[in-house]
């Protein structure tokens, strides 16, 4: 069912901070930003590899405010691993699949999601302490 990690999710305060760190000490790239108010977060991808249905990415998170996902999980844990997102063929499918097996999920229906995806979040306390993210890639523009 997973094709690829698609992005671990990294909380920061500071994104720009942030992505200079990874420009400057790995040389990786920022190939998309956003700010996604439904989730509550600036974001950036910085891409990492090609994989099988799309790439392989560092997602990297600054909230929009305290009350967010995001920002209530820097004022508990601080800094650091936020969630892991798994590359999948239909998040529908998926979704359906996984609901099946008993494991609570957090988005019935996918969401938008970073450069055009669409995701769909399990509930970490199913997943042994992981915030799980599903993503389906954007068709590819021809
Ligand atoms: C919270 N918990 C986590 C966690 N966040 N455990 C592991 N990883 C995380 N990231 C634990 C927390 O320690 C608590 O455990 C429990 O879950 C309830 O947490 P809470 O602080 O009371 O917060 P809730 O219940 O209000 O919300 C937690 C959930 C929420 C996971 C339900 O954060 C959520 O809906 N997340 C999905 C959306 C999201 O994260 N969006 C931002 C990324 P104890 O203390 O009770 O044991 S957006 C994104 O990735 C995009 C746009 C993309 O394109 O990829
Ligand atoms: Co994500």
């Amino acid at each position: 069912m997973f094709l690829r990690i698609d992005h671990v999710g990294i909380a920061c305060h500071d994104i720009e901070e942030k992505i200079a760190f990874y420009e400057s000490k790995f040389g990786l790239r920022v190939v998309s930003r956003e700010v996604n108010e439904e989730q509550g977060v600036k974001e950036a991808m910085l891409h990492i590899a090609d994989a099988p249905g799309g790439g392989s990415y560092i997602q990297l998170l600054e909230p929009l405010g305290p009350d967010t996902p995001v920002g209530k999980f820097l004022a508990k844990r601080g800094e650091g691993v936020h969630h892991v997102a798994f590359g999948v063929p239909d998040v529908e499918d998926a979704l359906r699949t996984i609901g099946g097996e008993g494991i609570r999920l957090i988005d019935e229906r996918p969401r938008h999601g970073s450069m055009n995806s669409s995701i769909a979040f399990l509930h970490p306390k199913d997943m042994g302490g992981v915030l799980t993210e599903l993503v389906q890639a954007a068709p590819e523009e021809s």
